[in-house]
Order: C-alpha cells, then sequence, then structure tokens
C-alpha cells in the first residue's frame, strides 16, 4: 500500500493524522521570521484569519504540495482553500482551548473539510500542542456547551463534555511537522509552559461542492481542481510578504464577516 493509502486508512479510522513531515526546520524558521517580522507593523496576528491574503509565506505553505497531496486523498480532487489563521500560545501563559469539533460552528453544508495545523515552533505536552479523540469524527457532531472561560482560545467557550477523555492523544509536533485533523474530531489544547512561542499555522480545505449555509457571500480560493459550482466567492491570493495596504483592509473585514459567521447560530 502506497504511503497517500496508508494516510487515508489512518485517517477514516482515527479522524487525524500526525506527525508529518511537510518542511525542514530551516524553511520553517524562514516562516516564523516573516511571521515575526510582520507582527512588529501589525501587532498581535494570533487568531487572525485568511491570513493568505496579506502574506505569501502563508499562501506558499497552504499551497505546499506535500499537504495538498494528502488533502486531495481525503477529500477528493477539487479543493478550497477557507482559512488560514496563526495560532500562538505565548510562553508561560494559561491560554487553552476546550474540547470541541470544528464543524459545528462553520455553517457548512457537508463535511469534506480537513483543517491541516502546520508547526512554526515546538508542539509539545510542555508548550500546549494539540490532543484528539481518536474515532471521535465517526460519532458525527456532538452537542457543546457555551460560556465564557477567560483564557479559552475559542470566542464562545464551547466545549464537548459528553466523550471519553481518556482516551486523549497528544500530538507532539517539531517545526516543520503538521497534523490534520477532521472537522467531527474532538480535540483540546492545554497551556503553554515551556519559555518558547508555541506557534502553529492552521489552515482549512473544503471540497468544491460544500456550500456556506450561514452566509450569502461568503469566500475561499480554488488551490487543486477545478471549481465548477462557485458556491463561494474568490478570495486574492497575497502576491508577497511586503504588505499591501489595500489587501490588509480587506483581510480586516474578512476577518470580521469570519466572525459573525461562527458566532452566529445554524
Ligand atoms: O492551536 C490550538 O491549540 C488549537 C487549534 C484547533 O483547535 C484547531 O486547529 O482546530
Amino acid at each position: 500500500m502506497k504511503v497517500i493509502e496508508k494516510y487515508k486508512q489512518e485517517y477514516d479510522e482515527n479522524g487525524f493524522l500526525s506527525p508529518i513531515r511537510i518542511i525542514s526546520s530551516a524553511e520553517t524558521k524562514k516562516h516564523r521570521q516573516i511571521l515575526e517580522d510582520t507582527e512588529k507593523i501589525l501587532g498581535n496576528l494570533h487568531y487572525q484569519s485568511k491570513m493568505h491574503t496579506i502574506l505569501k509565506s502563508a499562501y506558499d505553505l497552504a499551497t505546499n504540495k506535500s499537504i495538498l497531496d494528502i488533502v486531495e486523498n481525503l477529500i477528493g480532487k477539487n479543493i478550497l482553500l477557507y482559512n488560514s489563521t496563526y495560532i500562538i500560545k505565548e510562553p508561560r501563559t494559561p491560554t487553552f482551548v476546550s474540547w470541541h469539533q470544528d464543524l459545528t460552528y462553520w455553517g457548512f453544508s457537508h463535511d469534506d473539510q480537513v483543517s491541516v495545523w502546520l508547526a512554526l515552533s515546538n508542539a509539545d505536552g510542555e508548550s500546549g500542542a494539540m490532543y484528539m479523540i481518536p474515532g471521535s469524527h465517526l460519532e458525527g457532531k456532538k452537542e457543546h456547551k457555551t460560556g465564557k472561560e477567560k483564557n479559552n482560545v475559542l470566542s464562545q467557550s464551547q466545549k464537548v463534555t459528553k466523550f471519553d477523555e481518556s482516551k486523549k492523544i497528544l500530538c507532539a509536533l517539531k517545526p516543520g511537522e503538521a497534523s490534520f485533523h477532521h472537522g467531527w474530531t474532538i480535540h483540546s489544547s492545554m497551556p503553554n509552559n515551556s519559555n518558547d512561542r508555541r506557534i502553529g499555522l492552521n489552515i482549512q480545505y473544503i471540497a468544491t461542492h460544500l456550500k456556506q449555509t450561514k452566509s450569502e457571500n461568503d469566500s475561499a480560493i480554488c488551490v487543486r481542481g477545478t471549481d465548477e459550482y462557485n458556491n463561494f466567492e474568490n478570495d486574492l491570493p497575497a502576491q508577497s510578504d511586503e504588505l499591501d495596504n489595500q489587501a490588509v483592509a480587506r483581510r480586516k473585514e474578512m476577518h470580521k464577516k469570519y466572525k459573525a459567521i461562527v458566532s452566529s447560530k445554524n
């Protein structure tokens, strides 16, 4: 069996793949540097949407051939890049992510979706790498309780409570490695107790036939195959790592739109 087929088998069974080497640690350093140089201009970029529309670095990572080959094998040959977000936990900070399923708040009509989390620094037990519950994607949508927890990264502190936490698997990643997870896979992450920042580029892909059910005009970019559905308006990919003021302003608006979608009811 080819490696890529093994990945599909493992993903179908467990709802995630980890760790998979995507780029070298030297290349990872360059991408981290670009992010950190950009933060000096724009301020903190934690959890900001559609970063591939202002940074070529993020677009290049989101269209990395090894990533897209795996994504294609998981959700089919016609692929839209929906979002890319740096998820950053500063050194020795208490922020965490409660147990949740991504697809509960995105408003997509179907579940042919995969999230990639590419490590730009070391992600392990100490720095707050993600935990996954194997096989949880097979049970579909679970009830989430919402609330307000000060250090919870998720906007509504949403959490699944009815599942077997003892099954959790830590997805430790070295810089340049990635995990892939299904939108129904229950996952979480703990605080960063290390002395380095924990930085991941989180990238979401969907199959072209998906529709956005919560908004009339959501957007994405076709990054492989063809989009014969045109259910999404076209995002413009960044051409450079030099910031373009128009693209920066456009991204801010897209971020607001994304926040409105995820916080609105299904
Ligand atoms: O970065 C984290 O700690 C959590 C990320 C997450 O929930 C996701 O990638 O879906």
